[in-house]
């Protein structure tokens, strides 16, 4: 059972994740990154490596995508919340994302979700 990551390790992972833009979730414990593409075979080529990264990993994205932008929100349904799957997912659709640029207007900082709250 996957469980959800401790403050300790919130402490030690989030901030680098916020470094490159990722940001919280209004309301829930989950990470949200919002890439912009040059165009849409770039984003689609890009979703296609994620996939591919999900099903290994078996553990998938929320994510919407509307011509060159692709929004995705990461966290763990079954213990409702951030696990150290989440953080190695964003991890690693980073090190996919190519040239994409971040719109970050949309999001809330990463630190906000290194105190644990029910839910
Ligand atoms: N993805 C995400 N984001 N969270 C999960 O808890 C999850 C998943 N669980 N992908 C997996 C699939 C689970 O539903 C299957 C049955 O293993």
């Amino acid at each position: 059972m996957v469980e959800r990551l401790t403050e300790t390790e919130r402490a030690a992972r989030l901030p680098a994740l916020g470094e490159t833009g990722w940001g919280a979730v209004q309301g829930r414990d989950a990470i949200r990154k919002i890439l912009k593409f040059r165009n849409f075979s770039e984003a689609w080529g890009f979703m296609n490596r994620v996939a591919l990264l999900a099903e290994k990993m078996n553990h998938h994205p929320e994510w919407q995508n509307t011509y060159n932008v692709v929004d995705v929100t990461l966290s763990t349904h079954d213990c409702h919340g951030l696990s150290a799957l989440d953080v190695d997912m964003a991890a690693k659709i980073d090190s996919f994302a190519g040239s994409a640029t971040v719109q970050t207007d949309h999001s809330l900082p990463v630190l906000s979700l290194c105190q644990i709250r029910a839910g």
